[in-house]
């Protein structure tokens, strides 16, 4: 069965919250945080999570306008219809099922009349034995030694996601030393091999279809490199491939005990929890890799089952639909207060803008309105001495996610309370602002005169009205990493569904990629045909400079 097709913008709630939102738009939230009855609603506590909502620029109502918003635009049915396998990405035809490959295995699932829970299991099975025998040293190269690091070959949804999860989780290393190489830019692969040793690293490809230029180019350079250094013989002991094209696996001449299969029903942004986590399991231990699973799968649970009032996910993907669609926000920053998460944003951004930078909706005609947010950010502290400026006293209003833990993960860390006051100190800031009065007075206090403070006051105000999520976690591990990731691919989900877009595919992506192997061919021969003038003179001088 397919999603249902709903114009948000047609719907009750949407035209009340029209209404509402002239009400709201120009409340401070620190006023409407203390006219509240009570902030209980305003405070997501679940497992170790505590999502606190209260620093927005909403009130009770607007919570249940967009809930109302989200019934109209029978999210429950969807959320159904994607955990049971439907085809509910229609323009490839294809289920969305990433959350069965972090099953716990008490349950079946079924896709196409077959419960897919005893092939997931036995995938994991065969993750588990390849990690063991590698983190061991009981599987050798080429030369009879054991492996010291691995390099992930893979671009896109075959990297972020690893690369993401291995350096948040760094800390708890299986030993292994891990390398990603994704562009195609020969110096990037050239780059992260120069330092490698030949006979006790081990390549894995990571490719769902085995055809992507980047990946295989980058496969191919290591391929030759390895048998420069070692033999032919080699490229058996040393790669692995975890893809769905038998065929060409095999032609690259991998071992059929180092292949892992991957399914069509997840689709390739949200597939590190398969066997495209492969490096994940090897760098952190299949132990730790089972734990960021099983804390996805707690998230997975939460989501299905959660009134939607108490439901993290759809609570934070409606107030994104909140602000991107009422205070027009164009974009929303992801600041992680640990210094592990600093590739999140990055993950956050293909995930969220390839999934819902759409603009035809489910009917297949053009959107009158606006839908995927642009998303960015980095780490706290460091942002704060680079972008906060702009997120203070800019004239662009942008809705920020605090991510915080109450536990460092070093017993002999002493600076975290340091940072943990910068995380809020930073999100009151936001709220409260300073009034202009303060400033006079504090300018006054250090001895300012009063021409001079008229010629400074205007610069110091900060209008503060900022609105932020935050997310206060017990400690970056496993298995609240998991619920984390997990928590915005569902916000994704449902923000698709109120948008009435297709998340899950990406047409996007195409174009560019059909003119690259136009305007390579054409450099090869040394022969530019008819671009556009811009084009032609660019490919022009870029030859003549060969
Ligand atoms: C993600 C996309 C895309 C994909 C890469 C790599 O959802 O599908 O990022 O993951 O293009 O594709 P392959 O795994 O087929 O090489």
């Amino acid at each position: 069965m397919t999603l249902k097709k709903i114009n948000p913008t047609k719907t009750k709630s949407w035209k009340k919250l029209k209404t509402h939102f002239k009400e709201i738009e120009n409340e401070e939230i620190k006023n409407l945080l203390s006219s509240r009855p009570s902030n209980e609603d305003f405070n997501l506590k679940w497992n170790d999570f505590n999502v606190n909502i209260s620093k927005n620029r909403i009130d009770n109502t607007t919570l249940n306008l967009l809930i109302e918003l989200a019934n109209e635009c029978d999210l429950k049915d969807a959320i159904s219809k994607q955990f049971n396998g439907d085809s509910i990405n229609e323009t490839e035809k294809r289920a969305v099922l990433h959350t069965a490959v972090r099953t716990d295995g008490n349950e079946k699932i079924n896709f196409n009349g077959l419960d897919i829970v005893p092939s997931i299991l036995e995938t994991r099975k065969q993750i588990k034995s390849f990690t063991n025998d590698v983190i061991s040293g009981e599987l050798k190269g080429h030369t009879g030694k054991s492996f010291t690091d691995i390099v992930n070959i893979g671009i896109g949804g075959s990297d972020l996601g690893p690369v993401m999860i291995v350096e948040a989780l760094k800390h708890y290393s299986s030993g292994l030393k891990p390398h990603f190489v994704s562009n195609v830019d020969g110096d990037h692969v050239l780059e992260t091999i120069k330092s490698l040793n030949p006979e006790t690293t081990l390549f894995i490809i990571v490719s769902k279809t085995f055809t992507t230029q980047e990946t295989i180019s980058n496969a191919n350079t290591i391929k030759e490199w390895l048998v420069s250094k070692l033999d032919k013989n080699a490229i058996s002991k040393h790669f692995a491939a975890v893809s769905t094209n038998v065929s060409e696996i095999k032609k690259f001449g991998i071992n059929s005990k180092m292949v892992f299969s991957m399914n069509d029903w997840v689709g390739g942004r949200f597939s590190l929890w398969s066997s495209v986590g492969l490096s994940i399991s090897l760098a952190i231990g299949y132990d730790n890799f089972r734990k960021l699973l099983s804390g996805a799968h707690k998230m997975d649970k939460h989501f299905q089952k959660t009134e939607f009032k108490n439901n993290i996910p759809v609570i934070l993907a409606l107030l994104s639909v909140w602000y991107n669609n009422f205070f027009k926000c164009e974009t929303e920053a992801v600041i992680p207060y640990t210094q592990y998460l600093n590739r999140l944003p990055a993950y956050l951004q293909q995930a969220i803008m390839e999934s819902n930078g759409k603009s035809v909706d489910r009917s297949g005609k053009v959107v009158e309105y606006q839908t995927g947010n642009i998303i960015w950010g980095d780490t706290g502290t460091n942002s704060q001495h680079a972008f906060f400026q702009l997120i203070h006293q800019g004239t662009k209003l942008i809705p920020c996610d605090f991510i915080g833990f109450k536990k460092p993960l070093f017993k002999e860390n002493t600076q975290h309370n340091k940072l943990m006051s910068n995380f809020f100190a930073q999100t009151e800031a936001l709220m409260t602002g300073k009034s202009e009065k303060t400033v006079v007075d504090e300018l006054k206090k250090s001895g300012l005169n009063e021409s001079e403070i008229n010629l400074l006051k205007t610069f110091k105000v900060f209008k503060g009205n900022r609105p932020t999520n935050t997310f206060l976690i017990n400690q970056l591990t496993p298995e609240s990493l998991g619920s984390l990731v997990a928590m915005y691919e569902h916000k994704i989900f449902v923000q698709g569904i109120i948008w009435n877009i297709y998340s899950y595919d990406q047409w996007g992506v195409e174009l560019g990629k059909q003119l690259a192997s136009k305007v390579l061919k054409e450099i090869e021969d040394q022969k530019i045909s008819n671009h556009d003038s811009s084009t032609n003179s660019l490919l022009k001088t870029y030859l003549s400079n060969q």
